[in-house]
């Protein structure tokens, strides 16, 4: 494929490069550029999802104003749900809402099955995407079940994941079935993109690091395990990212679930991560995002301090530890791609 050979699918596949580190952000099409909020005015979140031009416009916004070394989809781990016919909406300023949240095992039976057929629109946008982008690689992704699980079970965005979690222990049946849905619907999603051109895949289990190791291993691991497995097998030559917040107790067990790439957030420094993972992983992160409102000069050894640190794993794709914060100045994210580009190689090599 015309991507092999970019930056960052050898730095997921264990063949850096000397040159450059690859660089994206999470949450690089958003609400931190004008030009985003421009196009989105007056759609809806879940209908920008669904309309294949403005899906690649969005995508390509941050690839053309800042010169990341990939592209992400613009779309939401929601979208496969709505797609199946899940009453969902994206509330602006909120997140996900679920309009009958699911807690009993006739809720979780209730549940539809994801129809690979309602996903054309993404297959449509994906294909124009790869189209346009050329060597540059196209990340898909899709949300872990532990995570929609979450939005599922609460309702909507929650701080605790307490009704989850108390699900997870008290009913692991419900539980179960709750999950091997989940999984097939987001297996379908990520197995869809992989199928219409995209290079990669990240699957996103934000909220995982609320979890003790143990209840990740028996509750949650073999349901994400499914998922990654799943695409490793249809599409050998699409390296996984598997991506969390807060996970640095659970690094080693996201690694085994079947990553090539692990996402690590701010907290545990990228030699650390790489050490806990077993050194056989490629890693992927982790400047904190609440320091991009920082002076640049401190901002500038943040990034150089990731760099070296990410110089310990067989490769290192450079990212934030999470999303873009809205309020960012896009301009300081184009400073940082031009910092990775010009600085990195050296420092590796130091
Ligand atoms: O550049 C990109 O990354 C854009 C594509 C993208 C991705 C990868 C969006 C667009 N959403 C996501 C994934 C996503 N969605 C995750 C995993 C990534 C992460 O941890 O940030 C999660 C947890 C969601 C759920 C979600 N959707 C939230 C978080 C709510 C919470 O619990 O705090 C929110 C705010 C949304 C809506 C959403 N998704 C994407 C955008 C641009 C928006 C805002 C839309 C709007 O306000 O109209």
């Amino acid at each position: 494929m015309q991507w092999d050979d970019s930056s960052l699918v050898r730095a997921a596949t264990g063949r850096q490069t000397d040159g450059p580190v690859p660089v994206w952000f999470m949450r690089q099409a958003g609400r931190s550029l004008p030009e985003y909020r421009a196009v989105r005015e007056g759609t809806t979140m879940l209908e920008s999802c669904r309309r294949p031009e403005l899906v690649a416009e969005i995508t390509l916004q941050p690839v053309r104003r800042h010169g990341v070394d990939a592209a992400i989809f613009f779309s939401d781990i929601m979208v496969p749900l709505a797609a199946a016919g899940i009453d969902l909406d994206i509330v602006p300023g909120t997140g996900p809402v679920i309009a009958e949240p699911i807690r009993d095992l006739a809720a979780v039976r209730a549940l539809p099955e994801l129809d690979p057929g309602a996903l054309g629109f993404v297959t449509e946008a994906v294909g124009a995407l790869t189209e346009q982008l050329g060597s540059v690689p196209l990340i898909g992704f899709a949300g872990a079940p532990f995570t929609l699980a979450s939005y599922l079970v609460e309702g909507g965005p929650s701080r605790d994941h307490a009704r989850t979690k108390a699900l997870m222990a008290a009913e692991p049946r419900v539980w179960a079935e709750l999950c091997e849905k989940l999984a097939r619907m987001s297996a379908t999603f990520l197995a869809t993109q992989a199928a219409a051109g995209a290079a990669a895949v990240q699957l996103f289990d934000s909220w995982v690091g609320s979890l003790a190791p143990a209840d990740y291993r028996e509750h949650v691991a073999p349901h994400s395990a499914a998922i990654l497995a799943q695409i490793g097998r249809e599409h050998p030559g699409v390296p996984r990212i598997h991506f969390g917040v807060g996970t640095g107790e659970l690094l080693s067990d996201m690694a085994a679930a079947g990553a090539d790439v692990i996402g690590v957030d701010w907290r545990v420094p990228l030699a650390e991560a790489a050490r806990r993972t077993g050194g056989g992983y490629a890693v992927q992160g982790n400047l904190d995002p609440a320091l991009l409102g920082a002076p640049w000069p401190v901002l500038a050894e943040r990034v150089r301090r990731v760099i070296r640190s990410g110089a310990h794993a067989p490769g290192h794709i450079f990212n934030l530890g999470h999303g873009v914060p809205p309020q960012t100045d896009p301009a300081v994210l184009t400073r940082i791609v031009e910092l990775v580009h010009a600085e990195s190689a050296q420092l590796r090599a130091a």
